[in-house]
């Protein structure tokens, strides 16, 4: 089995959901993190929780994957010891909004698309070519469910995963040859922040999404990209959908009472 200890894995959106959980499971491996997100308040106290529990060198980013100069300047101005990243989880996105296309709030569509895409894509653009130098590498992009299929009133946040999943598709292709490696995995229904966030705050809203099934928490998801990024080197585990047992599709869901 490919091991993750000692390799240096750079977590974006790390400072809650699916990128914290997926900060705890690699320092439980043995993996040294960057952590980055907007809130360093929060990276600062998920640091020194997994130093104290498992020793684990955390290196923090307060980074808005948006801002194209902060990610390039942020990446490259990392102390010598931090740059050879060898895994990168492209985790940080947001949805806003569920609305009809033609009645949408056009700031939500730019917050998800500059987020979700174009931020992946800086970071993306600044670590790769560092992998690729090395020959070694990998790549894990957080897709999801709506990436695979729109659903009604998800449009452009769906186009956003859609996106992701074109990006992850491309840059297999176009890392063929290479060592570095390339997932993606998709998720249905996570209980996270990201309903409470997709609603503005609105968390009687957001708990709904949830209510009477057993969603996947943040833990099912960090336990499979840890699963993806410890498989032997040979082996690309290209793409996983993963849904709750009571999640058939974006739309089919059922609620048990
Ligand atoms: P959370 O809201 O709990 O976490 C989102 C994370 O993304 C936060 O750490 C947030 O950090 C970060 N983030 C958002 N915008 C930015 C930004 N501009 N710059 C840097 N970091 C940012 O939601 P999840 O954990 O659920 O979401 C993680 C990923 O999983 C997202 O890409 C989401 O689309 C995807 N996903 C979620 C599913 C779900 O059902 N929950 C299902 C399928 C996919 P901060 O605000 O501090 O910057
Ligand atoms: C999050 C899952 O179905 O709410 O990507 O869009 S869903």
């Amino acid at each position: 089995m490919g091991s993750v200890k000692d390799r240096i894995v750079f977590v974006t959106g790390a400072s809650s959901g699916i990128g914290a959980s997926c900060a705890k499971f690699f320092a439980e491996a043995g993996a040294k993190l960057i952590l980055a997100a907007r809130r360093s308040d929060r990276l600062e106290t998920l640091a020194a929780e997994l130093h104290r529990h498992h020793g684990t060198d955390v290196r923090i980013l307060k980074l808005d994957v948006r801002d194209r100069q902060q990610v390039a300047e942020t990446l490259a101005t990392l102390p010598q010891n931090w740059q050879e990243i060898d895994i990168l989880i492209n985790n940080a996105g947001l949805s806003r909004g569920l609305d009809k296309l033609h009645e949408g709030n056009i700031d939500d569509w730019e917050e998800m698309i500059d987020a979700n895409v174009k931020g992946l894509l800086y970071v993306t653009r600044a670590v790769v070519p560092g992998m690729v130098e090395r020959d070694r590498g990998h790549i894990i992009n957080i897709g999801s469910i709506a990436g695979r299929h729109a659903y009604p009133n998800g449009n452009v946040y769906c186009a956003s995963k859609a996106a992701v999943r074109a990006i992850t598709q491309g840059l297999k292709q176009d890392l063929l040859g290479t060592s570095v490696r390339v997932s993606e995995v998709d998720p249905g229904l996570v209980e996270t922040e990201f309903s409470d966030v997709r609603f503005h705050g609105d968390t009687e809203r957001a708990k709904k999404v949830y209510e009477n099934l057993t969603p996947l928490t943040p833990d099912d998801i960090a336990d499979i990209v840890l699963f993806c990024a410890s498989r032997p080197l040979h082996v690309n585990i290209s793409e996983v959908l993963v849904v709750p047992t009571e999640q058939a599709t974006a739309t089919q869901v059922v609620r048990r009472g």
